[in-house]
């Protein structure tokens, strides 16, 4: 936190403010920096004429266009406390995700939401209390999470939440005709699977639907699960068809061989776990000769339902939470995650609301690496360096004008056992030229920093 403070402090405040609210630092807590706090507020997702933005807009017409079940949500704010981002999901208290390394926190009660399922409970309260009459909806964000540097990752990504809620009819259990949610749910699918089979990419897939080592909850029978986890997957699948389907066409149209480009998609269902969902699964795509993970999502759990008002055992739901960056990237074939953020209208003004277009790259700009070795401090007072300060060190020196840090070289002395790190960072700006001169002063500050923070 010294860094952190005396750097928010140095335009004589005490107090650090996001999103026009003032919270009070802690020391034990605080490692939310000035340059992360500055990101907060962009809003890619709301931009129409945004990679980000457009592709939400994609997926929620989607979504919406069986049955118009969901309500958006898409202006919560990036603090949230830890009772939302973790506690009220069932978070255990040594869940890693917690960790600082991982999470920025402004203080001990509040964080920068890790995820968009932070808003979930209060999401399902306003279903609950009637405050909306659909049932279901979405959920889009920013999200944060410390993390290392490179083309793929960035402190800051958008994900959709999507939740859909059925009423029990419990008093039909007692006699012999269908309980009223089991017909609706049947015919919500049916209407589900139709549009799904219209869909002109077929998705291929793979989905080992037993139950071992993912049970369901006791709560609900095992049609209801069946029932809830058909609707949730072929929802996801629905989506993920008709975005890549959008890729394909474009792509046929410009490869000179068009019979190169697949007709079907792969994609399958892997056993997950989630504090707050039962069963959970990931689902995965074949893109380009790997398998990409685009979302995670499962059956949430009657205590989360609980704890937003529903009676015990009166419903039933899915949720789902789904990375908006990495479609983006590979649907308008963005290279680097950080033009995302540029202000560069060479960058902007390539899209337009509602089109999936290729971005063409304005010039490239050479990059210039630096090294920086030092050995690892080996007194226990001192404090252990944890790779996403050193990735935080970086960002708060260049911003932007990293792209990327990389761990190159691990030495031990043989005699006195010392470790050394050595770090390649590479520096190259999305938007002009860098100098020597430029970048020497980033690389000092970036020693500076560490022998500062580390005395190392
Ligand atoms: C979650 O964040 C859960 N909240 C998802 C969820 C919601 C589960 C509701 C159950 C019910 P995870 O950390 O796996 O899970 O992230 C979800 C998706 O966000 C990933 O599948 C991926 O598409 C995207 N994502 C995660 N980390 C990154 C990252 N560093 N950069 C870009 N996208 C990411
Ligand atoms: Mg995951």
């Amino acid at each position: 936190c010294s860094q952190v403070c005396s750097r928010l402090y140095s335009n004589g405040s005490k107090i650090i403010e996001i999103g026009g609210k003032k919270y009070q630092p802690d020391g034990n807590f605080t490692n939310v920096t000035p340059s992360m706090i500055s990101l907060t507020g962009r809003s890619l997702h709301l931009k129409d004429r945004h990679p980000v933005g457009i592709l939400r807009d994609a997926i929620e017409n989607k979504l919406n266009s069986t049955d118009n079940a969901f309500l958006a949500y898409n202006t919560y704010k990036p603090v949230v406390s830890t009772y939302e981002n973790f506690d009220s999901l069932g978070f255990p208290k040594d869940h890693p995700g917690r960790s600082k390394s991982d999470t920025y926190y402004v203080n001990s009660k509040y964080l920068l939401r890790t995820h968009t399922s932070a808003h979930e409970l209060e999401c399902f309260a306003k279903a609950k209390s009637g405050e909306t009459n659909k049932p279901g909806f979405l959920i889009s964000a920013d999200v944060y999470r410390r993390d290392e540097i490179d083309r793929t990752h960035y402190p800051v990504f958008h994900q959709m939440e999507g939740c859909r809620i059925w009423n029990r009819d419990n008093t039909a259990y007692t006699s012999n005709v269908e309980p009223g949610h089991i017909t609706k749910m049947r015919e919500d699918l049916k209407k589900l699977e139709q549009q799904l089979h219209q869909q002109q990419t077929k998705v291929v897939v793979e989905d080992d639907t037993s139950l071992d080592g993912n049970p369901k909850q006791n709560y609900m029978t095992d049609l209801e699960v069946d029932l809830c986890s058909k609707h949730l997957k072929r929802s996801i699948e629905l989506v993920i068809s008709d975005v890549f389907h959008r890729k394909l066409e474009s792509l046929r149209k410009t490869n000179k061989d068009a019979s190169e480009i697949p007709t079907e998609l792969q994609v399958r269902w892997i056993k997950a776990y989630f504090p707050w969902t039962a069963p959970s699964w990931e689902i995965e795509v074949w893109w380009q000769g790997e398998w990409l993970e685009l979302c995670g999502c499962g059956l949430v759990q009657e205590d989360v339902l609980k704890k937003a008002g529903y009676a015990p055992d009166s419903t039933i739901s899915w949720a789902f939470g789904l990375g908006l960056d990495r479609i983006a990237m590979l649907l308008f074939e963005i290279p680097d995650i950080r033009l995302f953020w540029t202000q560069d209208e060479r960058f902007q003004k390539q899209f337009q609301k509602g089109i999936i277009n290729t971005f063409k790259p304005y010039s490239k700009y050479p990059s210039t690496m630096r090294d920086v070795a030092f050995w690892l401090p080996q007194t226990e007072n001192v404090e252990k360096i944890h790779e996403n300060d050193l990735m935080e060190i970086v960002r708060n020196a260049a911003g932007d004008l990293v792209e990327s840090v990389k761990l190159v070289d691990e030495f031990v002395h043989p005699k006195s056992g010392k470790k050394s790190l050595c770090y390649r960072i590479n520096y190259q700006s999305m938007d002009r030229n860098l100098t020597n001169n430029e970048i020497n002063a980033l690389q000092e500050e970036v020693r500076n920093e560490l022998s500062r923070k580390y005395n190392v």
